[in-house]
């Protein structure tokens, strides 16, 4: 079998615009690997959101890997880490990637914002960004830790939500590649993609770009293509469609009170044990007992 950083870095280096979708727990990151993506996104939005706490490094990083070790062990496809800012500074970072590789994660996306950071789309304009020596520090710090060569870092510019301009997107971006990023993440916090078209015209090309398009969602992914972005992330769409029918079955079972009445909307109990892989104990018992 291929490694997992393997996959990641061919998913990333690919002539072609690859479309990796997010993963909070064991279960969704199943269901990702069956959809027939090659790759997840360990979403520090989602993996926040299903304990029940803000994007604000409100989970320690010991949790947030627990929950990206659950999800690398049921799934056979690489996972690209959301690791906010590495949760430090490159000290941390270090021990991040370590611990990363130990588990078998195939690649972290390191942001330019601070410790704590909060979400991009909640104020981002007034988020103050790290110096672009300190956070080049930390893409290079990754990059000499880790132990396999096909480990993927993504340095991800935060300089357009920040509000700082093309310029110096342009610029970050360039540090980080010079620091050894295996790809740029650029986000953009509007709601067209011209932001991201622009930064895709002007970049050097010195490595592969990887977007975002939560905000931007209506753009046709024949656009991004044209532009040469390399990975598109759905960020955040298992937990929200989740969500969505989490709160239909609750709101109809309180209400109603008969368990029946939801049984068509819901999937069956095989269904879960199916995505448990309950079958594959009872032949280990088989076995073994
Ligand atoms: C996440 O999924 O946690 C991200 C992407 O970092 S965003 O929410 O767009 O910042
Ligand atoms: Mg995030």
């Amino acid at each position: 079998v291929t490694n997992k950083t393997t996959l990641l870095r061919k998913i990333i280096q690919s002539n072609g615009t690859e479309l990796l979708l997010e993963a909070h727990n064991g279960i969704s990151a199943t269901i990702v690997e069956e959809a027939g993506f090659p790759g997840i996104w360990a979403s520090g939005l989602t993996i926040s959101a299903q304990c029940g706490v803000r994007d604000s490094n409100e989970l320690s990083w010991t949790q947030v890997l627990s929950v990206c070790e659950l999800m690398s062990d049921a799934t056979n496809i690489p996972i690209l880490l959301d690791g906010d800012t590495g949760y430090g500074n490159f000290n941390n970072v270090r021990r991040l990637i370590k611990k990363l590789e130990q588990r078998n994660i195939a690649g972290v996306c390191l942001e330019d914002k601070l410790f704590p950071k909060t979400n991009s789309f909640i104020k981002g304009g007034t988020q103050p960004l790290a110096s672009i020596n300190e956070f080049s520090g930390k893409i290079r710090a990754a990059k000499d830790t880790q132990l396999d060569q096909d480990f993927m870092v993504v340095a991800r510019v935060e300089a357009l939500i920040a509000g700082h301009g093309m310029d110096e997107s342009l610029e970050r971006a360039n540090a980080y590649s010079n620091a050894g990023a295996d790809a740029i993440l650029i986000h953009s916090a509007l709601s067209d993609a011209s932001e991201i078209t622009s930064f895709a015209k002007k970049w050097n090309q010195s490595c592969p770009l990887v977007i975002v398009p939560t905000k931007y969602s209506t753009t046709p992914m024949s656009l991004f293509v044209e532009h040469n972005i390399s990975v598109v992330i759905a960020a955040n769409h298992l937990l929200r469609s989740a969500v969505k029918a989490m709160e239909f079955t609750a709101r109809k079972l309180s209400k109603e009170r008969q368990l029946s009445n939801i049984e068509d909307e819901i999937v069956s109990v095989q269904e879960i044990f199916r995505l448990q892989n309950v079958t594959e104990l009872e032949a280990a018992e088989d076995r073994y007992l």
